[in-house]
C-alpha cells in the first residue's frame, strides 16, 4: 500500500473536521444496520482526535466497546475515470468501515493504515456516506492485549501498558484518486561506499499491461542524478550526499508508468535518504560511522486530543528536541503518525519504531499496574492466535515504514516477559518474521529489568540490546550510590554479549515544582542527579551506544496508586514546560558532537 499522495496523476481529499459520533453500548448497531443511514442520536466528533477527553464525561472518557463514526463527503468530480479509494491512516484498536451501505473493509491493530477501492460504489461529483465501526476493546488477542474482567459494578477493561488506552480516529481519512493503472508499492534500499551511493528500488504495479516503470531521481535541486527503466534496478549516484543524524538529505525518487507512445499513466514520488545502517560488534554504525542514540522514549499524548496527530505539536516537539540536543527517539509503544516520520527524515532525527506490542507481561502488571493472577503466556491467554495478530502488526509497521531514512531499527515488542520458555517459543517466530519483512535493518525488542542477564530468553535473538531499567527508582530507590554499583555490575554483564546496548529508558517521577536540598525522589533535584548517576554508568561502558531517557513528557495514564495524574517521568511536563533536568540534559547531549539537528 503506497501513501496517499499529490502527483501529476494522483490527487487526495482530506476527511478531517467533525464526524458524526456515537457510542454503542450494547453493540446493536451492526444488526441494527447503523450505516444503513445518518447516524441517529449521534454528537459531534472531531477527527483527528481521541474521543476520550472531548466529552466532559467520565463514562466517555473511560468507555470502551463499539463507536460509531460517520460523515458524508462529496467525489470530486474531476474524478470521473478514476479508481477511487477510501484510506484511513489509523484506527484504534480496529474498525469495519461501510460506504453508502456496503461493508468495504476491516482492519486489526490501532496504529496502521488501511484502504479499500470504493471506485464502483461512488459516482464523481456525488455524494457518499462513509461509516466506520471502531472499537476499542483489548484482548488477549489484540496488540496490546489487555483483558475483560467483570467487577461488581460491571465490566472493566484492564490492561498492562502504562498509557491510557486513547482510541478513536487518530490520524487523517482521506479520499484518493489513482489512475486504473497503477503503482501499487515501493520499495528502496540505499548504500554507499567511497562517497558514491546506490538506490536499489523494487516496485509493483497493477493492471499495467502496456506500461513500462521509469525511474528518475531528483537531487533536492530538482536536477536529475540518475535513471533507469524496468520495475526494479539499482540507480549510481557518484558523489552522493548521504543522509546522516542531524545532516539530512532528501532525493526524490519518482516512478512513473508510461506506455509505447511515452504517455505517463501513473507518477509516484517518494523521498528517499541514501544511508546505510550496520551493527558490528557493539558498535551501531549509520554510514559507516559509530552512531550513539540521545534522547527519549516518546508518547503521542497531548491534553484534550489524546493521541491525535497534529502538526502543531509535532513541530513544537522536534523543536524541543532540537533545543535539548536529542538526535533520535523511540515510537514506544506503536507506530506514531507518518507525519513525524517524514518530519523526522526531513530534519535528521533517528528513530527506533516500536510495533504496539507492549503489555505482553502480566507479571509485570500484576505487580505494578493492577491485574493480578494471569499467566502471560498460555493456551488461554497471549496465544498462538495473539502471535499471528503480532506478526502482522511487525509486517504492516515494515510495510509502513520501510522507506524512511530515519528508521534505523525496529523493535517488535517492549517489556514482554522474556525469561521463560514460553517467551523464547512466541518470539523466536516473531524476529524471522521482521527479518524477512525487512532484511536490511537490525531488529530487537525492550527488555524488563525483571529478566536481567543471564534470565533473559528472547535477547539471543536481538541484534541490539536495548534495556529499560529503574535502578534507583523502582529499586534502590533514592539510593543512587547503590542504585550506580547494581546497574554497572548487571550493565558490565550485558556487555559482555559482545552486542551494543542502547538504554531505552531509564528515569525518575517529577513532580515540577518540588525542590529538595537532599536528593528526595520525585524532586527535580533528584531527577537531575539520577540522570547523572545513570550518565556515569553508561559512559564507562563502551558497549553503550545510546541513552534515551523516560520521557519526553509527562503523559496520562490510567488511574492507579502507581500515578499521580499521570506518569510524571517527563523531562518536559505534558503542556511542554521544561524540568531541572531538560537544562541537565541539554548540557550533557548538546555538548556532544552529534546533538545537533538541522
Ligand atoms: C516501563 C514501561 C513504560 C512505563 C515505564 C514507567 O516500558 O511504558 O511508563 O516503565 O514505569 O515499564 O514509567
Amino acid at each position: 500500500m503506497l501513501r496517499p499522495q499529490d502527483s501529476s496523476t494522483r490527487e487526495k481529499k482530506r476527511l478531517d473536521g467533525l464526524w458524526s459520533f456515537r457510542l454503542d453500548r450494547d453493540s446493536a448497531g451492526r444488526d441494527a444496520g447503523w450505516f444503513r443511514g445518518p447516524l441517529t442520536g449521534a454528537r459531534e466528533m472531531a477527527v483527528p482526535a481521541s474521543f476520550n477527553d472531548l466529552a466532559a464525561d467520565a463514562s466517555v472518557r473511560d468507555y470502551f466497546g463499539d463507536i460509531w463514526y460517520q460523515r458524508t463527503a462529496r467525489v470530486p468530480k474531476g474524478w470521473a475515470g478514476e479508481r477511487v479509494v477510501l484510506h484511513f491512516e489509523s484506527a484504534t484498536h480496529r474498525a469495519t468501515v461501510w460506504v453508502n451501505d456496503t461493508e468495504v473493509m476491516s482492519h486489526e491493530g490501532g496504529y496502521t493504515p488501511f484502504e479499500a477501492d470504493i471506485t464502483e460504489l461512488v459516482t464523481p461529483g456525488e455524494e457518499l456516506r462513509i461509516t466506520a465501526l471502531v472499537n476499542n476493546t483489548l484482548s488477549f488477542q489484540s496488540i496490546p492485549p489487555g483483558v475483560i474482567e467483570q467487577t461488581p459494578t460491571g465490566p472493566a477493561q484492564i490492561y498492562w501498558h502504562d498509557f491510557f488506552n486513547f482510541a478513536g480516529l487518530h490520524r487523517s481519512v482521506w479520499l484518493v484518486a489513482t489512475p486504473q493503472a497503477r503503482i501499487e508499492d515501493l520499495t528502496v534500499v540505499t548504500g554507499l561506499a567511497a562517497g558514491d551511493g546506490t538506490v536499489d528500488y523494487t516496485s509493483a504495479a497493477t493492471d499495467a499491461d502496456g506500461f513500462d516503470t521509469h525511474v528518475v531521481l531528483r537531487d533536492a535541486d530538482g536536477a536529475v542524478v540518475a535513471e533507469a527503466t524496468g520495475a526494479s534496478g539499482r540507480l549510481d549516484v557518484p558523489g552522493v550526499r548521504a543522509w546522516a543524524p542531524g545532516a539530512a538529505y532528501l532525493y526524490d525518487l519518482e516512478v512513473r508508468l508510461v506506455d509505447d507512445s511515452g504517455v505517463v499513466g501513473d507518477s509516484y514520488h517518494q523521498p528517499v535518504g541514501v544511508r546505510t545502517v550496520e551493527v558490528r560488534g557493539t558498535q551501531f554504525l549509520i554510514n559507516g560511522e559509530p552512531f550513539y542514540f540521545q534522547g527519549f522514549g516518546m508518547h503521542e499524548d497531548h491534553a484534550v486530543i489524546g493521541k491525535a496527530h497534529s502538526d502543531a505539536h509535532l513541530v513544537h516537539d522536534f523543536e524541543l528536541l532540537k533545543w535539548i540536543g536529542a538526535n533520535s527517539f523511540r515510537t514506544s509503544h506503536y507506530p506514531y503518525s507518518e507525519e513525524v516520520l517524514d518530519y523526522a527524515d526531513r530534519h535528521g532525527i533517528v528513530i527506533i519504531d516500536e510495533v504496539a506490542a507492549v503489555g505482553l507481561n502480566m507479571g509485570l502488571g500484576g505487580g505494578i499496574f493492577g491485574g493480578q493472577g494471569y499467566q502471560t503466556f498460555s493456551p488461554g491467554t497471549v496465544n498462538d492466535a495473539t502471535r499471528q495478530v503480532h506478526a502482522q502488526a511487525i509486517r504492516e509497521l515494515v510495510a509502513r515504514d520501510k522507506n524512511h531514512p530515519s528508521v534505523v531499527l525496529w523493535s517488535i515488542a517492549n517489556e514482554p516477559e522474556s525469561d521463560t520458555a514460553g517467551a523464547e517459543d512466541y518470539f523466536r517466530p516473531l524476529f524471522d518474521v521482521a527479518r524477512a519483512a525487512d532484511p536490511t535493518r537490525p531488529v530487537g525488542f525492550v527488555n524488563v529489568m525483571l529478566a536481567p542477564h543471564g534470565k533473559c530468553r528472547v535477547s539471543q535473538f536481538a541484534d541490539v540490546l536495548m534495556l529499560n531499567r529503574y535502578y534507583g527508582w523502582y529499586v534502590n530507590t533514592g539510593d543512587l550510590a547503590g542504585a550506580e554499583q547494581e546497574w554497572t555490575r548487571e550493565i558490565s554483564a550485558w556487555a559482555g554479549d559482545g552486542k551494543p546496548i542502547i538504554i531505552t529508558e531509564y528515569g525518575a517521577d517529577t513532580m515540577p515544582g518540588l525542590h529538595s536540598l537532599t536528593p528526595q525522589p520525585w524532586s527535580e533535584e533528584y531527577q537531575v542527579d539520577y540522570l547523572d548517576m545513570n550518565h556515569r554508568v553508561f559512559d564507562a561502558c563502551d558497549a553503550v551506544v545510546g541513552e534515551q531517557v523516560w520521557n519526553f513528557a509527562d503523559f496520562a495514564t490510567k488511574s492507579g496508586i502507581m500515578r499521580v495524574d499521570g506518569n510524571k517521568k517527563g523531562v518536559f511536563t505534558r503542556d511542554r514546560r521544561p524540568k531541572s533536568a531538560a537544562f541537565a540534559l541539554r548540557r550533557r547531549w548538546r555538548a556532544k558532537e552529534s546533538g545537533s539537528l538541522n
